[in-house]
């Protein structure tokens, strides 16, 4: 994969950082000499924008009011002792539910999708196929429960069996390293089951290496994603945050937060998975008891000494909704456990994106002034660039763009809801899409003062001034 895997704990040392700096150093030349064409793209959807602003600003006023109070919603703050993930049937949240409750309050849930395959159309081939069965006696080493897939991944194992996956092996340290040698899928399906379990098949950009593959679809609420926008539309998909996830029984993601603030979705096919995740203390009131922390430690080996965690279970047609910046470390509770995962952003977001690569920027200019202020002063914008992308997956310039990008698009969004969409479902989506724009402009706002100095386009900055200005004098979005 070419960015970093979205499952490294977010602070990473030194060594690390240089190691990825030159692979990084290259695909920043490759971005800094796209961004022309990038502008252009930019600076149309802009145009499109205001060739219609009279329009915007006549059709969106019902709404703008109830996009004020969800995005001016107090932060959701819980009392870690009493917390519980909610289980929600899917066919009972709403999209406006699950964007209010929890994408803007930042609280994980865990949606039940239908169990009969027929109604479930989110889920395609890939999820039609799996039977796990219980392990018959005595072929388990030991007596626990366990079951494992009969058909070993059919409709994988017929058509992308000689695909190289990427496994990893978890160190003893709590470090996750790809294997070196090359590992076909055949070898993966056909490996001893009862093998070592500190090797999982992970991060598998499936839908990027097999784009018309079409084995499944993303289910609503996951779909406003800016990330994916962002390497759609203006990067020819040279990365994406989309992975197939394969584990055997006890093989385990360790303590981690997602790759950029992000938000992230997970599914399970078959199989089961044990979650353990803690709130991030700015969501905290209470400390939680000890002898909760206690077992939740023992079923995480790599937890990091906090108090505020609680687990539970991850059935097979389960979706995990993990909130920006919630660590959590995951184990799987049978031989075969199949699930798809995404990592996304969007004005719900966003902020966390600039919070992340914010930190990694302070953090690296004090190291630097240490050296003396001469030596902060003279680093060129390039080169931080670099830095903080290899720390956190995009350099300042990409954030700003994708948050410029993420603004432009629902704006167009909205623009062809008042068009073509029936009322009610247009209000609600102006709603969503106006709140999504109002939170994503203080965003916007503070990459291109605090990045000011290492943006490299001035254009770029130029253009993020103008929307920015927009924004602020229109009423709707005030
Ligand atoms: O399923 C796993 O092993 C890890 C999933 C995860 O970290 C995520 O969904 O963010
Ligand atoms: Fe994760």
């Amino acid at each position: 994969m070419t960015g970093l895997s979205h499952t490294f704990p977010t602070r990473r040392g030194i060594g690390s950082q240089v190691s990825h700096y030159k692979r990084e150093q290259g695909l920043l030349k490759c971005w800094t000499t796209q961004m022309e064409v990038q502008l252009d793209r930019l600076e149309r959807m802009w145009r499109e924008v205001l060739a219609h602003e009279a329009w915007v600003r006549g059709e969106l006023g019902a709404s703008i009011d109830e996009a004020r109070m969800w995005t001016r919603a107090p932060e959701s703050r819980l009392q870690c002792t009493s917390f519980k993930i909610k289980r929600v049937s899917w066919s009972e949240l709403s999209n406006a539910a699950f964007w209010q409750h929890c994408m803007f309050a930042n609280i994980p849930v865990l949606i039940t999708m239908p169990s009969d395959r027929q109604e479930n159309v989110f889920l395609g081939a890939l999820a039609k196929e799996w039977t796990l069965e219980q392990t018959p006696r005595g072929q388990s080493p030991n007596t626990e429960p366990n079951r494992y897939l009969v058909n070993r991944g059919s409709i994988l194992r017929s058509s992308y069996a000689e695909c190289v996956v990427p496994v990893k092996e978890l160190m003893p340290d709590g470090e996750v390293r790809e294997l070196r040698e090359k590992v076909t899928l055949r070898e993966w399906i056909e490996r001893d089951l009862w093998r070592d379990p500190a090797l999982y098949l992970k991060d598998w950009h499936f839908i990027k290496e097999h784009p018309h593959a079409d084995l499944y679809t993303t289910p609503p609420f996951f779909r406003e994603d800016w990330l994916d926008l962002y390497y759609r539309e203006l990067r020819s998909y040279c990365d994406d945050f989309r992975f197939v996830y394969w584990g055997g029984k006890n093989s385990i993601t360790p303590f981690h937060t997602d790759v950029l603030g992000s938000f992230s979705w997970s599914m399970n096919l078959a199989g089961s998975k044990h979650w353990t995740m803690e709130i991030p203390t700015r969501q905290i009131i209470h400390t939680c008891d000890a002898a909760e922390t206690a077992r939740a430690r023992d079923a995480a080996p790599f937890l990091s000494p906090c108090e505020q965690t609680f687990t539970f279970l991850q059935e097979s047609n389960e979706i995990v909704f993990v909130p920006s910046q919630w660590k959590h470390t995951v184990r799987n509770l049978d031989s075969d456990v199949l699930s798809v995962n995404h990592n996304w952003i969007n004005g719900a977001n966003v902020s966390f994106a600039f919070a992340v690569a914010e930190e990694e920027l302070t953090s690296m200019e004090s190291n630097l002034a240490k050296f003396g202020p001469e030596v902060l002063a003279g680093v060129d914008a390039a080169h931080m660039n670099v830095l903080v992308r290899a720390c956190c997956s995009m350099s300042m310039d990409e954030i700003t763009v994708l948050c410029l990008l993420g603004i432009l698009t629902s704006l167009k969004q909205i623009i062809k809801l008042q068009v073509n969409t029936v009322a009610v479902e247009k209000d609600v989506s102006s709603v969503l899409m106006t709140a999504s724009i109002v939170r994503a402009r203080e965003t916007l706002a503070k990459c291109i003062s605090r990045f000011a100095i290492y943006l490299e386009s001035e254009a770029l900055e130029r253009l993020c001034t103008r929307v920015l200005s927009w924004l602020e004098n229109s009423k709707l979005f005030n």
